[in-house]
């Protein structure tokens, strides 16, 4: 490159990249469960998110972003290691990925190493004990839940178990499953566990940092359960709650895995439906999903009141979609649209024609090389993602299709145009993702299709790294954070 060329590459550079001396913070704010039944994503009209649409109004909305894995810590483990799980082993709930992975770098791990100060609150990798190390952080304050009476001490060795209050279940659904409950508490609103987190994101952003941070605050809401102040309820009127569209045939054309994965937590669905609760079910949804864009709300709040709002790149997401009767099904954890796609915005620093919305499919995945490259950090070469960076300059940017991967060797792969899924027994799934948004005509077996079916298949993960070992396999120690193997030969 000659002294011209190179001054003009620098030139761009610069015109390109934010006016700041030095890197951004990172404000991550993360909700659960969370599908597109967001204003601007239009999943569902009439839902109220007024927070989450003025981000979005202020940033670059990924209107087709995906998780890695349609559930809770494959997805955040895939988010935060920057490994899929056909990489790293770990698939499902029920893996530590920590024993399985020692020598990995998750996103606080690598920003701390290159001089950031890592805060978080909340539920930030998955919930349960052993998931999230302290050794991860500079500083952490754990997830308050809004049912402690549910929490078992083995898994929440930090929560005070209470009996249960004596209007519960709140949704007078007697011998229910213990999580799939909704209401209102009998507590004002500044005293919902959430409420812990943002008092925590709040007291930070108020402290003078000498550090660059990276800032982690992960909302429950609208996991379950759905317990939500009763002004959010009042947000809709619950008889004109629409249910999804669903057909009694719809699984007709899924091949076996596939109906298998809908199949899981059909007893919920089955017993909402018989108590005659589906449409205060969706109710409790929408009145979650409210409260959820609140508490984003008053964290972005207190980022804009604070001496690092002009310089501190937000990061909102959530880590799976939910099902709400669609496919037979009440949970996540399939590979269709409805689990697989979730809210994600990236505003600040960095982020150019702002308001644009990005149509292009993306992974959660791409999220750690995206805050590594905007935070001018050393490449890390072990991740799968691939940055958004050219996204956030260019909204048409080309990008190739995205995969979402849900227990070993099953993989949906999504274009904008396609939804080809394929399962560990061979089954196929593919969906024209602009003729048939819903996801209700199969079209694999269609031989007009077989080239389209080729083509997406080479983004499949080719292998799949074995199933790492269930955390029933170890002897956890919460107060060591240690783990042992309970037999050597398990690993
Ligand atoms: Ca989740």
């Amino acid at each position: 490159m000659n002294r011209r060329q190179f001054l003009g590459t620098t030139l761009l550079a610069a015109a390109a990249a934010p006016a700041q001396t030095t890197p951004p913070n990172i404000l991550f704010i993360s909700v659960d469960d969370m599908n597109d039944w967001v204003g601007c994503l239009r999943g569902y009209p009439g839902v109220s998110t007024p927070n989450i649409d003025r981000l979005a109004k202020r940033g670059a909305l990924f209107a087709d972003a995906h998780c890695a894995a349609p559930v809770c810590n494959p997805s955040r483990t895939a988010l935060f290691t920057g490994l899929r799980p056909s990489t790293s082993g770990i698939y499902n709930n029920d893996q530590y990925w920590r024993p399985a992975l020692p020598d990995t770098d998750t996103i606080p791990a690598y920003f701390k190493k290159h001089g950031y100060h890592v805060a978080g609150a909340g539920k930030v990798l998955h919930h349960v004990a052993g998931f999230n190390p302290p050794d991860q952080w500079d500083e952490f304050q754990l997830q308050v839940f809004d049912d402690p009476w549910y929490r078992r001490a083995d898994w929440y060795p930090w929560n005070t178990r209470i009996p249960a209050p004596k209007n519960h279940p709140y949704n007078g659904i007697k011998n229910f499953v213990g999580e799939f409950e909704w209401g209102v508490l009998e507590q004002p609103e500044d005293q919902y566990g959430d409420q812990k987190a943002v008092a925590f994101a709040r007291d930070f952003l108020q402290r003078k940092h000498t550090k660059p941070f990276f800032l982690a605050a992960g909302m429950w809401h609208p996991h379950i359960p759905m317990y939500s102040p009763q002004k959010y309820w009042d947000l809709y009127n619950g008889d004109k709650t629409r249910l999804p569209e669903v057909r009694a045939d719809d699984l007709d054309d899924v091949p076996a895995v596939g109906k298998e994965f809908a199949a899981v937590r059909r007893e919920e669905l089955e017993r909402i439906i018989h108590e005659d609760k589906l449409k205060e079910f969706v109710h409790a949804y929408l009145a979650a999903i409210s409260f959820a864009d609140a508490l984003v709300g008053e964290v972005l709040d207190a980022l804009e009141g604070s001496a690092y709002a002009n310089n501190t790149l937000i990061v909102f997401w959530s880590d799976n979609g939910w099902h709400l009767g669609e496919k037979q099904h009440v949970h996540k954890s399939t590979l269709w649209q409805r689990s697989t796609h979730v809210p994600l915005i990236i505003a600040g620093p960095g982020v150019q024609a702002a308001g644009t919305t990005r149509t292009q499919p993306v992974s959660l995945l791409d999220l750690y090389p995206t805050m590594v490259e905007i935070a001018g950090l050393p490449k890390n070469p072990r991740l799968d993602g691939t940055s958004l960076v050219p996204l956030l300059r260019n909204p048409q940017a080309k990008r190739p299709p995205t995969v979402s991967t849900y227990l070993p060797g099953n993989h949906a792969v999504v274009s904008e145009k396609w939804r080809y899924i394929v399962y560990h027994d061979g089954g196929e799934e593919l969906y024209d993702r602009k003729a048939d948004p819903n996801e209700f005509t199969n079209l694999a077996g269609n031989p007009k299709f077989a080239k389209v079916k080729a083509e997406m298949a080479k983004y499949a993960p080719k292998s799949s790294a074995p199933m790492r070992p269930e955390v029933t396999a170890y002897d956890f120690d919460f107060k060591t954070y240690s783990y042992k193997l309970k037999s050597p030969a398990a690993k």
